[in-house]
């Protein structure tokens, strides 16, 4: 829920400050906007506002003054958490909020979220797809170019929401919580932003961080370090591997050609890898993750098939 009583703003003008902009504006609530740039083109940005609303603006330096008259930060992804604003937000102990946790809480329904260094993208578009096939109201967002903020007004009790997320909107999530959520893999990334590879990891986990054993988090069994975590008890939630490298006991593997998926006592062909129209192990990985997802979202195997 958005405390529409509270005073926001929101950091960063692009895409995704825009989204949780117009988000707030709707929901009746009192926002102002901060961006690094001085010379921001004020006209075009109002122009793309909702209402064209000529909310206030401030632009360039932000002092310890400015934060005072605000309750809460909402922070764009290419904004650190360690940046002077931030700072001076934790520093009068008010919360700041990625624009994933602030859509989270405008949002209804169940999400599908999925996070890893390489494949995001393909995975949540084929994720999509196959949602998108089965249920009526599903919406694709996130790091994959449609701010989560830009639709999470219109989301209802039986949307999927499936969404890309990056470590940078990992990074101040506080109750995001989806459903099923699955790391494709990690490897050294965005160490200029987050520093240590510790810390990468860590932030990367934080998808599952607030998940209950009845939910689902799929994960690669061939990458070592999500493999330790799997096995570590850290995740609360159900831990479904994938793997394309061996057969699995439980979870979705490759076998031969054929993706195999195994519930239970139960096992499914998917698919084959002379079907799928991409080429190479990391897609067929992309694939075995976002056909797990599906299952355990609740798609019949037939749809993930035909999808
Ligand atoms: N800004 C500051 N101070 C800073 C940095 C930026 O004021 O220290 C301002 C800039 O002046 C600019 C605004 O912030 O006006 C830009 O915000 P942004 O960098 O967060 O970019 P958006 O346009 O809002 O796009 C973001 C994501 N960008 C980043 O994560 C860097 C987009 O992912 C995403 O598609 C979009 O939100 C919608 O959710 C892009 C990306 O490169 C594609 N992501 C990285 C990746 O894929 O590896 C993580």
């Amino acid at each position: 829920m958005i405390d529409t009583s509270k005073k926001f703003l929101v950091a960063g003008a692009g895409k995704s400050g825009i989204g949780s902009v117009n988000l707030l504006l709707k929901t009746g609530a009192d926002v102002s906007l901060y961006d690094g740039k001085e010379d921001l083109e004020k006209e075009a940005l109002y122009e793309k506002l909702y209402e064209k609303k000529e909310i206030p603006l401030i632009l360039g330096n932000i002092t310890k003054e400015d934060v005072s008259k605000f309750d809460l930060l909402g922070l764009s992804p290419g904004i650190s958490v360690n940046a002077p604003i931030a700072q001076m937000f934790r520093d009068q102990e008010k919360p700041v909020w990625s624009e994933i946790e602030l859509a989270y809480q405008a949002s209804k329904g169940r999400i599908a979220a999925i996070t890893g260094t390489n494949g995001k993208t393909t995975t949540t578009a084929m994720l999509g797809k196959i949602m998108s096939d089965y249920l009526d109201s599903v919406y694709v967002v996130g790091n994959i170019g449609t701010p989560y903020t830009s639709v999470a007004l219109d989301t209802k009790e039986e949307t999927v929401t499936v969404a890309e997320i990056s470590s940078f909107q990992l990074e101040t999530i506080q109750d995001f919580q989806p459903a099923v959520s699955a790391i494709l893999n990690i490897t050294e990334d965005h160490l200029n932003r987050h520093h240590t590879m510790e810390e990468y990891i860590r932030v990367k986990e934080l998808i599952t961080g607030n998940q209950t054993k009845d939910q689902v988090c799929v994960l690669n069994y061939e990458d070592e370090v999500l493999r330790t975590f799997g096995e570590s008890g850290q995740v609360k939630a159900k831990v479904v591997y994938f793997s394309s490298l061996r057969e699995l006991p439980q979870g979705i593997f490759l076998r031969g050609k054929e993706i195999v998926l195994r519930a239970g006592e139960k096992e499914f062909v998917i698919t084959t890898t002379d079907r799928l129209k991409i080429l190479g192990r990391h897609n067929h990985e992309n694939t075995m993750a976002a056909a797990a997802m599906a299952y355990y979202a609740g798609v019949p195997v037939e749809n993930i098939k035909k999808s």
